[in-house]
């Protein structure tokens, strides 16, 4: 993976005088915030009800913000700046070519060490396990980010439906093979399908969610529809999108990241900003719409809900 180029040529904080990049990247927040209200509006009219049935103010800078005050992005900015490489390498691609990929009906096959294997379509999963709202941060490991609002539901739920059986320690998830509708999978210097996994505590942590939507409606092709994992505590590329299998193992997954820069790449691949990438820093990131950059949290800020998961770990080694 490329580091954040965009950044590169976008990210003139050290030769702007403050008080312009200041002002410049306030307009461009307002700007952002603007634009999200009107995609709200166009594509989502439900979305400004929260969970517990509340109507949020029609302020569009309240409209969603995840619990650190953090602004969501825009849903222009969500569905414009993807990593999906079975489409493209280039983020800012994928959206057209994935404008026409049919994500409705989705079925996804659920096996393995499992007492009660199952192929669900997404409508059946929506059914069982009403979706709610999870707003994310999204850190992807080229150092970029962005707060989403998912709509899904904790990945433990459908684990409970299945039953893992006492041997199994880790889920494998593997994604759509398409060819003759994502471009991408036709360069064959990846090993596709893609492939991540999960420890099964992990998976079984309440943050770990399988979304099936966004801002408040569908979850777009470029984003993963019909239905993606979202792990936010992990670099972007855990989260799966497109997944149509979901096994429980008895062993440690290989993932496709893994398998072509395993120096680069490891298994947990948990946010830290104190163990940089072999190539670059990994102690800040630049949310999408910014111009400055931020400071990367460990855990991407969950530390609280996740830490307890590699208690006496070392997290250099087990990268
Ligand atoms: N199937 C699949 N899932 C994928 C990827 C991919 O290339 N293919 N890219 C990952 C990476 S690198 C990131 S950062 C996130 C981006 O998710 P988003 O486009 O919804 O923000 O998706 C992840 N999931
Ligand atoms: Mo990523």
């Amino acid at each position: 993976m490329d580091k954040d180029y965009q950044s590169l040529k976008i990210d003139r904080s050290e030769i702007t005088p403050k008080s312009l990049y200041l002002s410049r990247r306030d307009f461009m927040r307002s700007a952002a915030l603007a634009a999200g209200a009107v995609a709200l509006a166009a594509c989502a009219p439900g979305a400004a009800k929260s969970i517990d049935g509340s109507t949020a103010p029609t302020d569009p800078s309240n409209a969603y913000m995840d619990e650190l005050g953090n602004p969501a992005n825009s849903f222009q900015q969500t569905t414009n700046y993807n990593n999906y490489y079975e489409f493209t390498t280039n983020p800012q691609g994928v959206a057209r070519l994935a404008a026409n990929f049919p994500t409705s009906p989705w079925d996804v096959n659920v096996y393995g060490l499992v007492n009660n294997p199952k192929t669900f379509t997404v409508d059946e999963l929506n059914q069982l396990f009403t979706p709610e709202e999870r707003i994310y941060r999204m850190r992807c490991v080229e150092g970029w980010s962005l707060v989403i609002p998912w709509l899904g539901f904790p990945l433990s739920k459908l684990l409970e439906a299945v039953e893992p059986t006492s041997e199994a320690t880790h889920v494998r998830f593997e994604t759509v093979f398409a060819p003759d509708e994502m471009p991408g999978l036709k360069n064959l210097s990846y090993p596709w399908p893609y492939q991540e996994g999960l420890r099964l505590d992990e998976a079984n942590n309440d943050l770990t969610i399988l979304a099936t939507g966004m801002y408040g409606g569908e979850l777009p092709a470029q984003n993963g529809g019909g239905i993606r994992l979202v792990v936010p505590w992990k670099y972007g590329f855990k989260s799966a999108k497109a997944l149509v299998k979901i096994e429980l193992v008895d062993y440690q997954p290989d993932t496709l990241w893994n398998a072509i820069a395993p120096n680069e790449y490891g298994f947990y691949s948990n946010v830290n900003p104190n163990v940089d990438h072999p190539r670059w820093s990994q102690a800040t990131e630049r949310r999408i719409g910014d111009t400055d950059r931020r400071l990367t949290l460990m855990f991407n800020g969950y530390e609280d809900q996740v830490g307890y998961l590699y208690e006496g770990m070392d997290l250099k080694e087990n990268y």
